[in-house]
């Protein structure tokens, strides 16, 4: 089972996807050397920066607050009709973490494509800042992602096991790990525990990777601390034993024990 990402988490500051963390718009950062625009399509919110007059020192700083302590994806949405490079510094809290991010053409100034780096942030608020320093500035900016991803893999075959209801097994290629759990005998009631460790508490989409080769269908019932999350979730068949699929839930978590029935 993957224990993916956090999907959800709430905060004020604009919407949120994939991870701790959240988009936060630059046409409401603080600007300097910059003006809020609209004229090109294709942003998200309400319009996007442009760093005008085109010179260096222009700059844009976000205010991110972040949940916990970490590493994470700072990925700036950006685009650049021109043809010449528009890297800019970023600084995290006063600190150049990326001296010259590149910000290279993307064609079209309806293009918008991402830049990213990854800083170290800390819990509560950040001053994050995108200086442009080429001889025309920086490139049109849309948005900042920042996203801290948690996306941890736990094997079956290292989960807890209810004796002689499950077998761990090799023998169907494609598998992670050292195997697979096989229930054994086929019969209803037998399961998997995991115990998982988060950052913190969220929204988490679990994935469960498994092969089915027969013709039946195999839900199981998932339970996250003795609660059913899952009455059913459904886990089809593949085609084949070494066809590995994902099956897949969204989830509240807290602290967890992931069973598996
Ligand atoms: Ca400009
Ligand atoms: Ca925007
Ligand atoms: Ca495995
Ligand atoms: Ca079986």
């Amino acid at each position: 089972m993957e224990a993916g990402t956090l999907v959800e988490e709430e905060k004020e500051a604009n919407s949120n996807e994939d991870g701790i963390g959240g988009i936060y718009e630059a046409e409401y950062a603080e600007l300097e050397g910059a003006i809020v625009d609209n004229k090109h399509i294709g942003f998200t919110g309400t319009g996007f920066v442009d760093y005008v007059p085109n010179r260096p020192g222009g700059w844009i700083e976000w205010t991110v607050d972040v949940p916990i302590k970490g590493i994470y994806n700072l990925d700036f949405r950006y685009a650049h009709g021109g043809t010449d490079l528009r890297p800019a510094e970023i600084k995290v809290n006063g600190e150049t973490v990326e001296s010259e991010l590149p910000f290279d053409p993307t064609e079209a100034f309806t293009e918008w494509k991402y830049t990213s780096t990854k800083a170290s942030l800390k819990a509560g608020e950040n001053k994050i800042s995108a200086t442009g320093i080429a001889p025309s500035g920086g490139a049109n900016i849309d948005h900042l992602k920042v996203l801290m991803e948690v996306d941890e893999i736990y094997e079956a075959e290292e989960a807890k096991l209810e004796e002689g209801t499950v077998i761990i097994d090799d023998k169907h290629a494609g598998f992670n790990g050292t195997g697979f759990i096989d229930f054994k005998p086929n019969q209803p009631g037998s399961w998997i525990e995991w115990t998982i460790d988060i950052p913190i508490e969220g929204e988490y989409s679990l994935d469960f990777r498994y092969a089915h080769g027969g013709t039946d269908k195999r839900p199981a019932e998932i339970k996250i601390n003795d609660e059913v999350v899952a009455p059913e979730l459904a886990f089809d068949p593949t085609g084949d034993f070494t066809a590995w699929q994902y099956t897949s839930l969204k989830a509240k978590l807290t602290v967890g024990k992931i069973e598996f029935a």
